[in-house]
């Protein structure tokens, strides 16, 4: 049993390698690496109760380019607004956030603002001066200053990806850069990773022509990351992964399936319809329902599951601290 536990992650070890091997290299990684080292400097000093804690966050859905000069591409759903609205959340719990979202998806403190902000909550006067809209001002003026608060107090880094190829390649980087953290480092995977790609030897250079009739493609299977990012690149921090499927009846078995595989220390099983009303948190010690409740005045379903997942952490450090 054990021989095959480490024959799939030895498998699964070399897939990685392959796909990070055949990947275009990722523009500015040494600006990247940069950037984590300074903002992870800043965030790992000792506190009176342990170390500061950091929640990576991801959000957006990741694409799979069809050409090396990409015109066309396959997209995984997801708006950003799990992932931003979290990331609000761990900010007011006193964690700092590395938020690696998907160029263009909703940005912490921005999801309350209107589709087109700039063309909706500004308006110019009588002088030609530029000037927010009365009816949009409280909402303009929490959204900037909460995200100042939170980028001056070098609280939030933000990252962003587009294809999963860039999205693969930043959280190595981000889990080399997190590693000193143990415990005190978590994982909140709320972006929508695709489940197939065209490896990028195999993909066409130029647009792919039409002329040729309809278009035969085989997608070969993005390695499972997860094995090997809980064990080999962040083997000590806490995990939350996501588990989304249309179809209620599979989730929770398959939610619990990725618990047991991965060994995550909580799956956020949603499904696509209810997502923002309801989640729930699969764990070895059960299942949790998570609700957002207008009657208590809960207006997100992020902020009780994130007073939740605060906890679990919280016991997930106590916990290692007690092993040492
Ligand atoms: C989720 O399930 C997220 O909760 C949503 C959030 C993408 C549904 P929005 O961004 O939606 O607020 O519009 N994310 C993970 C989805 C995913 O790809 N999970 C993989 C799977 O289901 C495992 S990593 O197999």
């Amino acid at each position: 049993m054990e021989n095959k536990a480490a024959t799939s992650e030895e498998t699964a070890f070399d897939e990685i390698k392959s796909f990070f091997d055949s990947a275009p290299p990722l523009k500015d990684g040494d600006g990247i690496v940069k950037k984590l080292n300074g903002f992870l400097e800043k965030n790992s000093l000792p506190t009176r109760i342990g170390s500061k804690r950091v929640v990576c966050v991801t959000s957006g859905g990741t694409t799979v380019p069809l050409e090396q000069r990409c015109v066309r591409f396959i997209d995984n759903f997801s708006s950003g607004h799990r992932g931003s609205t979290s990331t609000e959340y761990f900010l007011k719990a006193g964690y700092s956030v590395i938020f690696l979202y998907r160029r263009g998806s909703y940005q912490p403190y921005c999801t309350t603002l209107p589709d087109d902000p700039l063309l909706e909550c500004f308006e110019i006067t009588n002088e030609s001066d530029v000037q927010v809209h009365p009816s949009h001002s409280d909402a303009v003026k929490k959204a900037i200053g909460e995200h100042q608060a939170a980028v001056k107090g070098q609280n939030l880094l933000k990252l962003p990806y587009t294809t999963i190829f860039e999205y693969l390649q930043i959280l190595q980087l981000i889990a080399t850069s997190m590693k000193t953290l143990g415990p005190y480092a978590m994982y909140y995977l709320a972006a929508a990773v695709s489940d197939f790609y065209v490896p990028w030897e195999s993909m066409a250079i130029h647009k792919i022509q039409s002329a040729s009739g309809p278009l035969d493609m085989r997608l070969a299977q993005v390695p499972k990351m997860l094995l090997v990012l809980r064990n080999d690149w962040a083997p000590k921090a806490f995990f939350i992964s996501f588990k989304l499927e249309t179809d209620m009846d599979i989730l929770l078995k398959k939610a619990g399936n990725a618990l047991r595989k991965y060994k995550m220390h909580a799956v956020v099983a949603n499904e696509l319809l209810t997502r923002k009303e309801e989640v729930t948190v699969v764990t070895t010690d059960g299942n949790i329902s998570v609700r957002r409740d207008k009657a208590k005045g809960v207006t997100d379903v992020e902020r009780p599951l994130i007073e939740l997942l605060v906890e679990k952490h919280s016991a997930h450090i106590e916990d290692s601290r007690n092993q040492q």
